[in-house]
């Protein structure tokens, strides 16, 4: 009998989660456990004899695994309930995620992924994802969830402390797209540095400067 696999969509979300937040609590969890095994659940594998997954749908003759648990702990300066916010205003979500759920709240497709409240486990400790019941959802490889935009949330504090980390600049090399752009970025963080010597003023327009090109860069991309 054949192993059940996750998803490419699923393996194309972690990956990205991965990049953004280098420092984040990994294993993610995905197949069904005993618990999860009795009752209908995306973590049961599809095309199984006797599972309970919560479609059984596609064409292909293979036991996939379509829901994903992700620890809420990504790194020192962001929350969970922020990258929930910033996946519910992804354009076509719906073709790669049908609901997800975090912090008490629901999204679902079919409420336009404004949060709901959640009657069942209120999953404080993680992201739980049931990517969407289509077999191009299963395979899709390519869609961007734009995690490089929650660094336009962070404060200028959180923002200095993200600069030095792995994970910070994992998020600026993918915001800025190109050396040019990662070395503007750099020469500003220098100029930070010197400005938090001097006053807080300052380090505002700093931060609303690059802001300005961090959006810049991001038109540049799309
Ligand atoms: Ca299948
Ligand atoms: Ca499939
Ligand atoms: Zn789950």
């Amino acid at each position: 009998m054949a192993i059940p696999r996750k998803t490419a969509g699923m393996l194309n979300f972690e990956r990205q989660l991965d990049e953004a937040f280098p420092e984040r609590r990994r294993p993610d969890g995905w197949i069904g456990d005993p618990d999860h095994q009795g009752r209908t659940s995306s973590h049961n594998p599809d095309d199984t004899p006797g599972a309970r997954p919560e479609w059984n749908g596609d064409p292909d003759n293979i036991p996939d695994v379509r829901a994903v648990d992700v620890s809420a702990q990504l790194g020192p300066d962001v929350r969970m309930r922020a990258v929930c916010d910033h996946l519910a205003d992804l354009p076509n979500l719906g073709s790669v995620v049908r609901y997800f759920i975090h912090d008490g709240q629901i999204w679902h497709v079919n409420n336009g992924f404004g949060p709901v409240p959640h009657s069942g486990d209120p999953h404080e400790e993680h992201l739980h994802v049931t990517f969407a019941f289509s077999e191009s959802a299963d395979d899709n490889t390519t869609y961007d969830y734009h995690l490089e935009d929650l660094m336009a949330t962070m404060t200028v504090d959180q923002l200095l402390d993200a600069l030095e980390s792995p994970r910070g600049q994992a998020l600026l090399a993918k915001a800025a797209g190109r050396g040019v752009a990662n070395q503007t970025l750099g020469r500003s963080k220098e100029t930070i540095g010197q400005d938090l010597q001097s006053d807080d003023a300052v380090i505002g327009r700093r931060f609303d400067a690059i802001d300005g090109k961090l959006a810049a860069i991001e038109s540049r991309l799309h």
